[in-house]
């Protein structure tokens, strides 16, 4: 489409035949089905965010790009279209890398776009406006990056872009286009041309029938036969098949944190409740979209029983990802949906059912844990601990299982994940396979912008700090989202001191008693104190049903909290004895 009239500013205006490489971007995305732009603006693409506003395109405008990062990442894990994010050059460029690098580290496909310097004085470092040699910098960073210095390669610029972004393993894809190419004017009749629509941007990966074979043949071999679904499971959306597969198989299966709700986790499969058990004594594993990485221990050591005696089946889309940490008896490499849809037909009408001796020992070990667990989350104390406040935040999930929870922090994020059970697919989103601290805001406006269903963020205190400005944006675009920051007045608990006893405090301890409520007033959201269990679930279940942008400041002990949550055990230890 040519240029129309600029709405609101002093840019040359268009005449009819005549088009640019700020128009041009907005076409290629618009022609790939691409319509909406996570953004800061600034210079030089604040006209471009007009334009694309003025021609329908969403724009949501961020505080911060790191979060308006994270909104087109998580954006492109929903949908399975790359989210993109626009940003300014240089400062604005290098506040996008932590979701870049995010996106990539996760498998999301998002595409980073940047404004960038002249290379003619990048490339003789003349010193120009926020001179950077971007391109560079980004490429060790994400899937792929590009550079388009011309009006008519934005076309093939944005439809690579795509492909790398949504093809193989999806990822983060960074795409540099200089000030002067966005002005560049071009004949509109020619410029329609060079755009393109990118056809299959994500073709299916079909399984060699050899390799699926033998992983069925090691599958129907196991005594303690175990599944473990990951977030690439999630991604590839064949939910149906893949509850159909896991069902035929009638083996206990483990949902790694973004998996949770492929299978609901009340299904009588589902083990989290008994994952130590799980994963000490199977003898064959499937991974299913889940990495062998640190969340899984590796795949070896005390985790797996020490003993080095299980065997891997491996569905991944990434060929390399196969023996990246142990050995594996029986790669399948392809899209899930292929791969399960193939295992489904080779499985045939008679699966023999899983042993019921390791059946049975899963269930009793699931039923205990769950059992032990119970009665903490029924407590109403005051002042709220983590079990008594997330077993309020998990009746409701339960009684609205289409909200989205986004979830971060240390004790904030692993309590919740083994306490609010999630029963739809995509349900829930949180700091994945980085523990970034900072997706919540910009998970949570993703989510609602994309899927316009109801957001529970439930956030640590400390992890809110980091994207805490965006509850303006929240407000700004009347997003429903519900932020419940678990404040316990600092990183893991509020209760660490200076040992000198000089006026500072100690490192992890925040201002007491905050009023995270007020803020979120500040911007005319609704901001609440909850100081107990039921005053929490009734703020909301109100908040979930207004759909107003609203902030809950939970009250929890500043003793509740453990040191990093479930992973204290990654910190160091120091030899030096501590002064008494
Ligand atoms: C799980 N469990 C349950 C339930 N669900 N018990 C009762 N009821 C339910 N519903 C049990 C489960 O069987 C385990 O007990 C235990 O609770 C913990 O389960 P979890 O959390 O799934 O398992 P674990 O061991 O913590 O998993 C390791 C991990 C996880 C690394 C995958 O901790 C994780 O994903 N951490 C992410 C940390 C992070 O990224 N933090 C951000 C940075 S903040 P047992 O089976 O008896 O062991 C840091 O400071
Ligand atoms: P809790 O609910 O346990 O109190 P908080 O949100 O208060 O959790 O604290 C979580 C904190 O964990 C982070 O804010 C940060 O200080 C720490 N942390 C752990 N891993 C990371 C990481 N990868 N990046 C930044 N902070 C991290
Ligand atoms: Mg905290």
């Amino acid at each position: 489409m040519s240029a129309q009239a600029a709405p609101t500013n002093d840019a040359p205006q268009a005449t009819a035949d005549l088009t640019d490489g700020m128009h041009l971007v907005i076409d290629a995305l618009k022609l790939n089905d691409i319509n909406t732009i996570y953004a800061v603006p600034g210079i030089p693409i604040t006209d471009l965010l007009r334009f694309a506003q003025a021609e329908g395109m969403r724009v949501i405008s961020f505080r911060h790009e790191q979060h308006a990062g994270q909104a087109a990442a998580i954006a492109g894990f929903l949908t399975q279209k790359p989210g993109v994010c626009l940003t300014v050059s240089a400062p604005g460029f290098l506040n996008g890398l932590t979701a870049l690098s995010n996106a990539t580290t996760n498998c999301f496909p998002m595409i980073l776009i940047s404004g960038s310097s002249e290379r003619e004085i990048v490339d003789l470092q003349q010193g120009d406006y926020e001179e950077m040699d971007q391109l560079a910098i980004a490429k060790p960073l994400c899937k792929a990056a590009f550079r388009v210095l011309h009006a008519e390669d934005v076309g093939v610029g944005v439809a690579r872009a795509i492909r790398a972004a949504c093809s193989g393993r999806p990822g983060g894809v960074y795409l540099d286009l200089p000030a002067k190419m966005l002005g560049q004017a071009m004949d509109a009749a020619k410029a329609a041309k060079t755009l393109i629509k990118v056809i299959d941007p994500a073709p299916r990966q079909i399984p060699s029938l050899e390799a699926v074979r033998r992983g069925l043949d090691l599958l129907k071999s196991a005594k303690k036969p175990l599944i473990i679904l990951g977030k690439g499971a999630a991604y590839a959306q064949a939910d149906a098949d893949i509850r159909a597969f896991v069902e035929k198989t009638g083996a206990p299966y483990l949902p790694m944190s973004m998996a949770k709700g492929l299978l609901p986790d009340t299904h009588p499969q589902c083990s989290a409740a008994a994952r130590s058990t799980c994963l000490k004594e199977a003898d064959v594993v499937l991974l299913i979209g889940a990495r062998l990485n640190w969340l899984l221990s590796h795949g070896k050591g005390k985790t797996w029983g020490e003993r080095g005696a299980q065997q891997f089946i491996h569905i991944d889309i990434a060929p390399t990802e196969m023996d990246s940490n142990v050995a594996i008896q029986a790669p399948i490499v392809g899209d899930i949906g292929s791969c399960v849809s193939m295992m489904l037909h080779e499985m045939g009408a008679n699966w023999p059912a899983a042993p019921a001796a390791w059946t049975t020992a899963i269930k009793a070990k699931r039923e205990e844990n769950i059992a032990k667990m119970a009665p903490r989350l029924q407590n109403n104390n005051v002042p709220m601990d983590f079990h008594g406040a997330l077993g309020a935040l998990r009746t409701i999930i339960k009684e609205k299982p289409d909200t989205i929870l986004v979830n971060e922090g240390a004790n904030t994020l692993d309590f919740a994940r083994s306490i609010i059970d999630i029963y739809e697919p995509r349900k829930r989103l949180d700091v994945g396979t980085w523990g970034v601290m900072g997706i919540g805001m910009g998970f949570a406006a993703g989510a609602a912008v994309e899927t316009g269903k109801p957001v529970l963020a439930v956030v640590g205190d400390s992890a809110f700090g980091f994207s805490g400005m965006e509850i303006e944006t929240l407000c700004r675009y009347n997003l429903p989202v519900c932020v419940v920051v678990f404040n316990n007045n600092g990183i893991y608990r509020g209760t660490d001191v200076n040992p000198t006893g000089g006026a500072d405090v100690a490192p992890t301890v925040f201002v007491k008693n905050a009023r995270y409520d007020l803020m979120m007033q500040a911007f005319g959201g609704v901001g609440i104190t909850a100081t107990s269990p039921d005053e929490l679930g009734r703020a909301v279940r109100e908040a979930l049903a207004s759909g107003k942008p609203t902030l809950i400041n939970a009250v929890i002990d500043e003793k509740a909290g453990t040191e990093s949550g479930r992973i204290g055990n990654l910190n160091p230890q120091s030899v030096v004895k501590k002064k008494a």
